[in-house]
């Protein structure tokens, strides 16, 4: 007989779960900026989450809109059948994407948009007789989910090394982290060139094999990895010149992060494919999207009508809830202005982050949009623990942060002001300078 307080059942994502069972830390409510928890403190978010809560805690327009549905239709098939608020909600993703991403697959996660956009880019190009090209390339300290496709694709190191042969066919360009670049203010200078080793590969495995790149338009997971100035453009034209698609995941970058809707828009460069998920829909119910351009599409749009074009699909696809969520989600991003005010914020913001240059272990600060990261000097041989602990003492002080490696990465949710960056900056200020 298990406890009902007993913690161990639960096995725990991407946590480590013995320590923290020792001394748990529980949030039992939220609203707008902030956690609530079980010992009754208020936390600052200044994570969204995980990068997900766009539009902060307890939005009343999302919270109305999930009860409504709940109570009207429940659940539709997801296969052979529809229900109206699907199509709605992917109107409004093409109406608010780049002109060319045309079309909306539904997952429910980010990992699943990335599986769902890389079979589609192989299946692609056999639909279009050129059935060879099947390599995918992805990136260094990309990340693309926990999947197998997207720990085949990313470029995380323990993300894959107990998990065996991951798919055959995969090549990782450069990261275009550089030591150049430390504490820039947004886009970094230096760099664009890093994306001429794609070419390399290409020549390697030559064009015909290869199906698709996919990267970050920006890396968040790995510590905000920011797209040197000039290098998206440069990845975008190598990939068209030799026929690879080309995969923004944005699956981070996407609803407001960067200041705009999506990071391709931030940037000026469309790719052919978007991978999306928590913003969509608020990170309240789990959903996600692929976009994709009508080439794309079309090319499965062949052939006798009464035949399934893709053979890929999931039991939740354009789920009910999950779509009144993600509708009265875009509704919110769009009346309340929040990527407006994203963009209001990010100089304010970017000032505040960059105040913490000189405390002690910053060995660099960077930022764009409302994202920044602090990277600290690892304790020597105890990599991760200095920023470990600066977590925990952050959390202890009423902000919350999410560490990766030694980087302290921040998204706060778009509906803040500046007294939240105040807080949030001041006492991470403390939090560093009280840090071993
Ligand atoms: N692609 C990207 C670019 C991501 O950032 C995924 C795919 C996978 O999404 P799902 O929904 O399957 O988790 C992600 C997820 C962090 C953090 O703290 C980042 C993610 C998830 C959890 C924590 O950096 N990114």
């Amino acid at each position: 007989m298990v406890a009902p307080n007993d913690l161990s059942a639960f096995w725990m994502p991407f946590t480590a779960n013995r320590q923290f069972k020792k001394n748990p830390r529980m949030f039992v409510a939220a609203d707008g900026m902030y956690y609530t928890t079980a010992d009754g403190r208020k936390v600052l978010d200044g994570t969204a989450g995980l990068w997900c809560c766009n539009a902060g805690h307890n939005q009343p327009r999302i919270v109305e809109a999930i009860s409504k549905q709940a109570s009207e239709l429940d659940y539709a098939p997801a296969f052979q059948m529809g229900h109206p608020k699907a199509f709605e909600l992917a109107n409004r993703l093409v109406d608010m994407a780049p002109d060319g991403m045309d079309h909306v697959f539904y997952t429910n996660s980010g990992s699943e948009s990335v599986e769902t956009a890389l079979k589609i880019a192989i299946a692609y190009h056999r639909a279009r007789g050129e059935g060879t090209r099947t390599r995918l390339i992805g990136r260094e300290r990309g990340y693309h989910g926990v999947n197998f496709g997207g720990i085949s694709v990313g470029g995380i190191g323990p993300n894959r090394k107990t998990f065996g042969n991951l798919l055959a066919g995969v090549d990782h360009m450069p990261h275009t982290h550089i030591p150049e670049n430390a504490f820039t203010r947004g886009q970094p200078e230096h760099g664009a060139e890093i994306a001429d080793e794609l070419e390399k590969i290409v020549a390697l495995g030559d064009a015909s094999n290869i199906a698709a790149v996919i990267i970050e338009p920006m890396a968040g997971s790995t510590g905000v990895l920011l797209p040197p100035k000039g290098y998206l453009e440069r990845i975008r034209a190598i990939t068209k010149k030799h026929g690879i698609l080309l995969i923004f995941d944005e699956v981070i970058t996407g609803f407001g992060r960067l200041g705009s809707s999506f990071g391709a828009t931030h940037y000026g460069v469309t790719p052919d494919m978007m991978t999306t998920a928590k913003g969509l829909t608020n990170g309240v119910i789990p959903m996600g999207a692929v976009l994709a351009s009508a080439d794309i599409h079309d090319a499965f749009m062949q052939g006798d009508e009464g035949m399934i074009e893709l053979f890929h699909g999931y039991t939740y696809s354009g789920n009910p809830i999950a779509s009144a969520a993600g509708l009265a989600t875009l509704e919110t991003y769009r009346q309340d202005g929040l990527f407006e005010n994203a963009r209001d914020l990010a100089g304010y913001w970017e000032d505040a982050l960059h105040a913490l240059k000189g405390l002690p272990h910053v060995i660099d600060i960077r930022n764009e949009g409302l994202i920044g990261a602090v990277e600290l000097a690892p304790i020597e041989g105890k990599p991760t623990k200095r920023a470990f602990a600066a977590f925990l003492a952050a959390y202890d002080a009423g902000i919350l942060i999410r560490t990766t490696g030694d980087i302290i990465a921040l998204s706060p949710p778009l509906i803040m002001n500046k007294d939240h960056i105040d807080e949030l900056i001041g006492k991470l200020a403390e939090v560093l300078k009280n840090l071993d």
